[in-house]
């Protein structure tokens, strides 16, 4: 292999880990689970976030009960950056059945925010959490997701 063409792999290689690098926040461990929270922004993606944090371990944010919401709403509070955060929860398929993306079993309890979920535009199924609660979003919008992983 000629120089510039070892040169160039090397180039590729090292432009396409940068790109790879996810920076997380890390929540407090509650009851045996680590949250991590993307920290930067993207267009989100069911399967490949969901792929990412099964990379880590773990798998996108299910919910099992309202106190594991209420430490999540407690600990986002603590945050800066309040914006809404994609969740592994979904309705695709049957409108209106929210399940967990990973393992296709039920959502637990969903503290829904006021007037949600709406299905904005008959195109909303995919579920974000914020300190106000639930809501039923577009899956193909920008921002940030969660993982939640065994500690
Ligand atoms: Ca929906
Ligand atoms: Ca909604």
């Amino acid at each position: 292999m000629a120089l510039q063409s070892i040169l160039l792999l090397l180039v590729v290689l090292v432009i396409g880990t940068v790109q790879g690098y996810v920076a997380y926040d890390f929540l407090p461990v509650y009851r045996g689970r680590r949250y991590l929270i993307s920290r930067n922004a993207e267009p989100f993606d069911l399967a490949k976030m969901n792929g990412r944090c099964r990379g880590s371990g773990g798998h996108l944010l299910k919910i099992d009960d309202y106190s594991e919401y209420r430490n999540l709403a407690y600990e986002l509070s603590r945050m800066r950056d309040q914006s809404a955060i994609y969740t592994g929860i979904t309705d695709l398929g049957i409108e209106g059945h929210f399940y967990n993306y990973n393992d296709k079993t039920p959502a637990g309890h969903l503290k829904w925010r006021r007037r949600q979920p709406d299905n904005w535009k008959g195109n909303e199924n995919c579920v974000d959490i914020s300190v106000w609660g639930f809501n039923d979003t577009n899956c193909g919008g920008n921002g940030r997701y969660m993982c939640e992983i065994p500690a």
